[in-house]
């Protein structure tokens, strides 16, 4: 419609008069932060807490640099150039209210693969403190089978023959790594904002283990001078719909590509290791403590592993998006009782933490019918997710001979749903790194369930543990032969659903 307004830096005066915009002066920032992986977590988080800080304060050491990694990240880094590095944040609030404002901290777009040498000079200049890093759960390139890096990997294999035109963020880390040591500069933080337990020391796991394969001299070097801070990150963003798009141009007449949508809720608690500095996020709500492991811990084993319970058996019951199931009363009594008899005696004391009102809250927040965070999205890459977000319970539980009925029941539905087809004709949309293996392993389920435990880079020796083999296989059987809906009452039937 031709009287919207694009959203760019040209017009952010017009824009600042229908919604609330950056007050502070842009051209004054100077890039502290390099960001890898812009897409709607990052803008709904980091970008936004900065933001925040930006318009709070008078600093202008604190501004992004966003970079897209990958070859599909063109549109992304394109919308972003054309808005100035601008987009619109819009928050959908329980009541359905929509809360939106323009977000102005990404102040600089890379696009890696269209020049990696420029994006290697960013993360090792001297005015950049911090590269943070959303590059999911699969890209941390670990092998579960293994335990190990993968040196499989053909991008990895690629990056070791190519260091000056590196694919994965493992060669862009390194060169610039390198660059910082060999110009004299000091080193930086990298701090991980992906899902996993441990983040940050996981990052650098995986980053050593790389560097030592490829500049093995640099490895005493990034041990005096970079730090891995370990973080918890969270808040529910979904995929941007084109109804989003169209109802931020009908609400407020303002033309953006690609805004974001989240849910009201935010946290992100981090340890307070920032070797170069960092910004005083403190002031606007993040949490520093000095072992975040406990938060890590509740919010990757309820949160995160909730969305896979509510995605898997939600996409067999035919839904398309969160809150469709977790309304479902069955799919949410089983819930609870996950939460409450499986994971729960895993967390130990979680000093501070209200755990019973952080389940509550979640129910709350999964319910919240506006943010339509699509299933799809939840499902997709489970193979990184499931090991991060599921097993970790399993495995406590098996040690602690604790149930783990409800926690196979939802491997043995992963296994039905990646035969990609539920029992009511309905395709399912497998978007996996290893979505081929899990197709074959889950169609030989068919005659044998125990063959999708064999795929070992995500169940490692699962498949050797008996008990859990057992709940699983009658899991599989029920659901296959008594149907989705009646196996999910079963399971529950019988079992307390406090949470
Ligand atoms: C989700 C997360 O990807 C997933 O499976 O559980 O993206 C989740 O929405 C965020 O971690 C919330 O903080």
């Amino acid at each position: 419609m031709e009287h919207n307004i694009k959203l760019n830096q040209k017009s952010l005066g017009e824009i600042s008069k229908i919604i609330s915009c950056p007050t502070y002066d842009r051209s004054q920032l100077k890039t502290g932060i390099v960001h890898i992986g812009i897409g709607g977590f990052h803008r709904a988080h980091e970008a936004l807490y900065t933001d925040q800080l930006l318009h709070d304060s008078s600093v202008t050491d604190w501004g992004i640099c966003g970079v897209a990694l990958l070859d599909f990240d063109t549109k992304i880094y394109n919308t972003l150039k054309e808005q100035d590095g601008l987009y619109t944040l819009m928050v959908k609030e329980l009541d359905g209210t929509l809360t939106k404002r323009v977000i102005g901290s990404i102040v600089e777009c890379l696009y890696a693969p269209e020049n990696p040498l420029k994006v290697i000079e960013k993360m090792a200049s001297s005015e950049v403190k911090i590269i943070s890093l959303t590059i999911t759960e699969g890209g941390y390139n670990y092998d579960e089978a293994t335990g190990t890096f993968n040196f499989k990997n053909p991008l990895i294999q690629h990056d070791l023959e190519n260091p000056h035109e590196p694919k994965t963020i493992f060669g862009y880390l390194t060169q610039a790594l390198k660059l910082r040591k060999v110009r004299g500069l000091k080193g930086c933080t990298i701090q991980s904002c992906d899902n996993i337990q441990g983040n940050g020391h996981f990052a650098k796991k995986m980053l050593l283990s790389y560097v030592q394969v490829a500049e093995p001299e640099l490895i005493t070097w990034i041990d005096a001078n970079v730090s891995f801070p370990n973080a918890m990150v969270d808040r529910i963003t979904p995929s941007t719909s084109p109804l989003d798009i169209e109802i931020l141009k009908e609400t407020s007449g303002i033309d953006d590509a690609w805004p974001v949508v989240c849910e009201p809720f935010k946290q992100w608690v981090i340890e307070d290791d920032f070797i170069a500095g960092r910004p005083a996020w403190e002031t606007v709500g993040v949490q520093f403590v000095e072992d975040v492991v406990p938060y890590e811990k509740m919010k990757l084993s309820l949160l995160n592993a909730g969305h896979s319970v509510l995605g898997i058996l939600g996409a067999l019951y035919g839904y398309s998006t969160i809150d469709e199931a977790a309304s479902n009363g069955d799919i949410s009594s089983f819930l609870r009782i996950y939460m409450g008899n499986e994971v729960t005696p895993t967390l130990g004391d979680l000093e501070g933490v209200n755990l019973k009102n952080y389940k509550f809250s979640l129910i709350q927040r999964f319910g919240n019918t506006y943010i339509k965070d699509q299933i799809d999205r939840i499902c997709s890459q489970s193979s990184a997710k499931i090991p991060i977000f599921i097993l970790p319970t399993i495995y406590t539980q098996l040690v602690n001979k604790g149930s783990i009925d409800h926690a196979a029941f939802i491997i043995a539905a992963f296994a039905i749903y990646s035969v990609g087809v539920n029992e009511f004709g309905t395709q399912l949309i497998i978007k996996d790194a290893m979505e081929t293996v899990l197709n074959e392993k889950a169609i030989a389920s068919r005659k044998n369930p125990e063959a999708f435990l064999e795929i070992e880079s995500i169940f490692g020796k699962l498949k050797n543990d008996k008990m859990f083999v057992d709940a699983y296989t009658n899991a599989y059987q029920n659901i296959v032969h008594n149907g989705i809906e009646k196996s999910v009452k079963d399971i529950n039937s019988n079992v307390l659903n406090e949470i």
